[in-house]
This record gives C-alpha cells, structure tokens and sequence, in this order.
C-alpha cells in the first residue's frame, strides 16, 4: 500500500477543529515563566479561558506545594473534580507525567478516574533525558484504560511509536471509547522533526478510521500548526509546548495561545469543535 492509499484511509477530519490545551507540563519551571498555571486556582481560571477560546480537552500535568511536577493521586482528584466542576472540557491527564516518575505512578493516575489519558506509545530522547515507555508499560497501561474505560489519546514523538501503536491495537484490541486519537508531539529533540513532509508521512502510517491531532515543541509550534490544518488534522497547543508567543514575546497566557489556534482554524474553514462534539468524536462519555 502506497503512502496515499493509506491517507485516504483514514477518515477525514469533518468539518471542526479539536483543540487541546496542554497548559503546564512538567518542563518549565514556574519561576523562569511566570505565567505558567501551577496552582489549581490558575488551572482552573487558565482552563476557562481557555474553554472559552475554544478549546474543548484540557491535558493536564500537576505541580505541587513547591511548584514541581507530582502524581500524588489526593491531588490528580481534586483537580478532575474541580475541572468538571467549572469546565465542560474533556479532562485528559497526562500518564507520562516527568521524565523522573516511576511507572507505578504513572499508571496510578487512572485512579484519579480521569474521562481520558494520554498514552506514549514508545520510549523516546528527550532533550538530554530520556521518556521510558518500554513496551511492557504501555501494554499494562492500555489493559488499565480499557479496563476503567478512560479514553486514551496515543501520543506519537516519532515514526517508530506509530509502528508500537498498530501492535498494541492488534494484540489487545480497540480502545475505551471504541475510537483510535492520536496526537503526534513534533520538534522534541530526539523525536521526530517538527515540519510538513514528517507530518504527511506520520499521517500516512497512521491506522485506518484514526483521527489525529498534532503540536509542534518551541519554534515548530505554529508549522506543525499550519501543516495539521491543511493535512486535515486536529491542534493542540499550549504552555507545555511552547512558551513563545513570538520571536522574543513571551506567552502571556495559554488562552491566547488556544485564540490563535481558534482563529487559524477559523480561517480554515474549520472552527473549534465544541466539547460535546468532541465527547461524541472521541467516544467519552460525560461523567459530570
Ligand atoms: N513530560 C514528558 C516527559 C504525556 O503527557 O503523556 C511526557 C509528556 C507526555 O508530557
Ligand atoms: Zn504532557
């Protein structure tokens, strides 16, 4: 099968846009980037300007007391109740959490019983670190979603993890929800590189029916933005991703960054889905 017959495959994007929102991460620090969301306060005021902008699934890492990343579940809880409480965003929280967490709490977060997760489907270099996702993690993960019926999202940093992805479905089945979405993570050094021909081809191997999402790290933010948009894809951006709004501007919060998408997408002749289209296109259920 050539590169296009498998394009054609996979099913077009429809007529909106699904945009994420990552607005913390666990990189950055809060004292080198001021407006980086790290108390559930400024999570939840960032995650309704951001539900206002447009956005319509929030990826959400935690920072703790002393503004560094944590899984510690009293907190993962407290932040899904209170994000259903003042959003109608889908709450994806992040099982990859720093490159520091061990397995088992990555694997507790879906304790936390989040309407969705992400899952990295391989180990990748990341800047001078590495992201563990041996394929005995992510095959233990996967049973867990399936299990609690959290929704994942497949993150994709690089070619290989498209290849993991397409074994994982084939040895253990569809995921909760009964709909393949992946998000492919471009420009991380070490991963693959954020730019149009790698976008096209990522999207060619993908699996067949998928949907598909994609971000660009730092300065591949806004081409890997416009690629996704012409190739038919969904966006997600935000303040994990990139803290520069523009040549020397920093991101002065993660709802302009979600405005910016809005409007480009707009333009496109494909505005932001709201979150209920996406609960239906994803297949997670409400659970507010
Ligand atoms: N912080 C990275 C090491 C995820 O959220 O699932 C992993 C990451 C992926 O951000
Ligand atoms: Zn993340």
């Amino acid at each position: 099968m050539t590169a296009a017959d498998s394009a054609a495959r996979a099913r077009p994007a429809g007529p909106a846009t699904l945009i994420t929102v990552a607005p913390t991460g666990a990189e950055s620090e809060k004292a080198a980037v001021p407006a980086l969301p790290v108390t559930l306060d400024e999570l939840v005021t960032t995650a309704k300007e951001c539900s206002a902008a447009g956005a319509a699934v929030i990826h959400v890492h935690i920072r703790g007391a002393d503004a560094r990343p944590t899984l510690d579940l009293g907190r993962l809880n407290d932040t899904v109740h209170a994000l259903r409480e003042s959003t109608d965003l889908i709450v994806q929280l992040s099982t990859g959490g720093a490159v520091t967490d061990p397995y088992e709490r990555r694997l507790a977060v879906l304790d936390a019983r989040p309407d969705a997760c992400s899952l990295t489907c391989g180990t990748v270099n990341f800047g001078d670190d590495v992201f563990m996702n041996p394929w005995g993690f992510i095959k233990e993960l996967y049973a867990k979603t399936q299990e609690y019926g959290v929704v994942p999202e497949f993150e994709l940093f690089d070619l290989g993890h498209i290849a993991t992805l397409h074994r994982l479905l084939a040895e253990m089945g569809p995921p909760a929800g009964g709909h393949v979405h992946c998000d492919l993570v471009m420009g991380v050094p070490g991963g693959m590189p954020g730019d149009a021909d790698t976008l096209v081809h990522a999207v060619s191997a993908l699996p067949a029916g998928a949907t598909w999402s994609a971000t660009g790290i730092g300065r591949t933010s806004l081409p890997v933005m416009f690629a996704a948009l012409a190739a038919g894809g969904h966006l997600r951006v935000g303040m994990e991703d990139t803290i520069t709004f523009a040549r020397g501007r920093p991101v002065a919060s993660n709802a302009e960054l979600v405005e910016r998408a809005a409007t480009l997408a707009g333009l496109a002749q494909r505005p932001a889905m709201s979150a209920a289209a996406a609960r239906d296109l994803l297949g997670v259920p409400d659970h507010r």
